[in-house]
């Protein structure tokens, strides 16, 4: 089972791309026969780890990717960091701004995606059947804030549950020069796959300087 999260709307704004997409990755998903859920996260610190938790309780998923919105990023950003760690800068929904908190008190500083991470970036910058290629980075950090927050509690609950890869994406706002909602969708449900199919990891150069 395919667990697909996004966000709801934050910030002030009316919509959010990344429950958008999750629904649309879901639809490709469901369409090739396998079992997909699409849920949206309330952008609140204090609830949206509950409702993670319930998702999780509920459907037992061999594959989880939550999305969320990265307003100023221009690309896709596959997470490869969740760290013990809030600084909000912005109050979330319920108007909440909690700053240097952990988000488990006691939990490790740190934990990896356990997404292909590497294959799904490989994969993703050749065409393949159905969709075109499609530019997506390595992100070393998903932030301080409620995204973050949620990806750190996923991977606490699920790093090192057998048969389970879990992780997180950012996504860019979808306008005339950042991709659009099917191409985003179609990325997502493609990571989804490589996660399912146990990808390799290739040894491929993503990093950055600084
Ligand atoms: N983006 C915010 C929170 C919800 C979302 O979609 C973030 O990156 O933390």
């Amino acid at each position: 089972m395919i667990l697909l999260t996004g966000f709801e709307p934050f910030g002030g704004e009316h919509f959010n791309p990344s429950f958008a997409i999750a629904r649309q990755a879901a639809r490709i998903l469901g369409g090739q026969g396998l079992q997909v859920r699409a849920a949206e996260l309330p952008c609140v610190f204090a609830t949206a780890p509950a409702v993670l938790d319930d998702l999780l309780e509920a459907h037992r998923p061999s594959v989880v990717i939550s999305l969320g919105l990265a307003a100023g990023r221009t690309t896709m950003g596959l997470e490869k960091v969740a760290i013990n760690h809030i600084d909000a800068r912005i109050a979330d929904n319920a108007g909440d701004q909690p700053i240097d908190r952990p988000v488990i008190i006691g939990a490790p500083a740190a934990y990896f995606s356990t997404l292909p991470l590497k294959a799904a970036l490989q994969a993703l910058r050749e065409p393949a059947p159905g969709r075109d290629a499609i530019e997506v980075g390595i992100s070393y950090s998903a932030g301080s804030f409620v995204c973050n927050q949620m990806f750190y509690s996923l991977m606490h609950r699920t790093t090192g549950v057998p048969g389970i890869h879990a992780g997180f994406i950012h996504v860019p706002w979808m306008d005339a020069t950042h991709p659009g909602l099917e191409e985003m969708a179609k990325a997502v449900a493609a990571v989804a796959l490589l996660a399912l199919d146990n990808a390799a990891e290739p040894l491929l150069s993503a990093g950055t300087e600084y």
